[in-house]
């Protein structure tokens, strides 16, 4: 018999959104006919919008014919990539440090394999939980220790320190992950911010691991929209990026890594070269449907309706964010980001999702499933059909 990889064994219960659909699904077939709405996972609601999906279509049709089709792409299609770079980073970045993905879930899980199981990790603490459990399973975040991986360096963001973390507690040679606009507190981090992460990084020998996954949410022009807008960013960080939550992916599936040529290990040897070895070795590249999809969401019309899609979704965040302040629960996010982290002090984060589900079937994010500091704090996601955040919001306050 073959023995089970210890690091799966590892791994804390099931993971977070699974679980809460499990819990969902046990409502439901308690309380038939009862409409629960989510407020749960980020999922996308609304269709792909006319100019993107057009260009899906086509890049279908084209595969059916002889001067159109095309088999594997490798690290993207050069023109993608090419967009890629002009369009988030003003030209700043070679097509052969871009990759294109499948999405920004996969690529973390696949970037892990670049460090090894000795690699101390540095997280917020809260935080999108793959970073953690991609971190178990390379090895890295070591035993489950009743309230963190021993592996681990937690970095609590809290409305004490404004959800920014404290910087010093960050390992020497470590991997720090940082996502902003953040999942799940959507706290984004301000350029001073992201300098002192930058510095802090390069100081102690540290390569960030940065998620702008919802980096077109921002809406205040101040804000940076991805790292490489900090001075030296690109000797220590590489960027994860998704088309699902901007351009209704999330089932299409594209996304993108930046991995500059200057980022080296500490032996001298270049990070770019082995993540292109680890793509041709283990991922053979995004759909060229998809890709097709994506050139066209960068385009000047796609832009705008990359543009519109966000800003419906952050109506939906407005409409949440400003239920629950009438209510008098305490909350941050929402204006640059989908998601709403509200406080409700002195609470079990899972209790406080059953009572939401029962007394309101609206089904939410309970904040101690992104990690210890989510403790007491609950998110909801702004993905939705107006009607049912609307009709969600209405049931909320039953919690008054
Ligand atoms: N990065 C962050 C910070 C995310 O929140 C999500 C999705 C992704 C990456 C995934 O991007 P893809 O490009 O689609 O792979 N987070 C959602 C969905 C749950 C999940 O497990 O991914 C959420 O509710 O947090």
């Amino acid at each position: 018999m073959i023995s089970r990889n210890q690091y799966i064994a590892n791994l804390k219960a099931g993971y977070l959104f699974p679980e809460i659909a499990k819990k969902r699904r046990e409502y439901a077939a308690s309380h038939p006919g009862v409409k629960i709405i989510s407020l749960g996972v980020g999922n996308t609601t609304e269709p792909i919008l006319p100019h993107i999906n057009a260009a899906l279509v086509e890049g279908a049709k084209k595969l059916g014919v002889l001067e159109g089709y095309s088999g594997y792409q490798d690290e993207g299609l050069p023109s993608l990539r090419e967009k890629i770079s002009e369009v988030f980073y003003s030209g700043k970045f070679s097509i052969d440090e871009i990759f294109i993905s499948d999405g920004a879930k996969c690529d973390i899980g696949r970037l892990q394999t670049l460090f090894g199981a000795g690699t101390k990790i540095a997280v917020q603490d809260p935080s999108y939980p793959v970073y953690v459990d991609g971190s178990v399973l390379t090895g890295a975040a070591g035993i489950w220790e009743g309230n963190g991986y021993a592996g681990i360096t937690y970095l609590p963001c809290t409305a004490e320190n404004n959800f920014f973390p404290n910087l010093d507690a960050v390992p020497r040679n470590s991997l720090v992950y940082f996502c902003s606009p953040n999942n799940p507190t959507g706290a984004a981090a301000t350029c001073d911010q992201l300098n002192a992460l930058v510095k802090t990084a390069i100081d102690r020998g540290c390569i960030i691991i940065f998620d702008a996954a919802y980096s077109e949410f921002i809406r205040d022009s101040k804000l940076p929209k991805t790292i490489y807008g900090i001075d030296n960013a690109a000797s220590c960080a590489i960027e994860v990026n998704s088309f699902s939550k901007p351009a209704g992916f999330t089932g299409v599936r594209l996304g993108w890594s930046v991995v500059p040529k200057a980022i080296k290990y500490s032996g001298g040897e270049s990070v770019n070269a082995d993540w292109s070895r680890i793509a041709g070795t283990i991922f053979n590249g995004a759909s060229n449907i998809a890709q097709a999809g994506g050139l066209a969401a960068l385009d000047s019309e796609g832009l705008k309706e990359i543009r519109a899609l966000t800003d419906f979704y952050l109506g939906n965040a407005k409409i949440i964010r400003d239920t629950l302040v009438k209510l008098g629960i305490t909350c941050i996010g929402g204006g640059n980001s989908p998601y709403i982290w509200a406080r409700f002090p002195g609470r079990d984060s899972w209790e406080v999702f059953q009572e939401i589900l029962e007394k309101c079937q609206v089904v939410t994010t309970p904040g101690i499933g992104f990690g210890p500091a989510g403790q007491s704090f609950i998110r909801f996601s702004a993905f939705g059909h107006r009607e049912d955040v609307e009709e969600a919001c209405k049931r909320l306050e039953k919690l008054a």
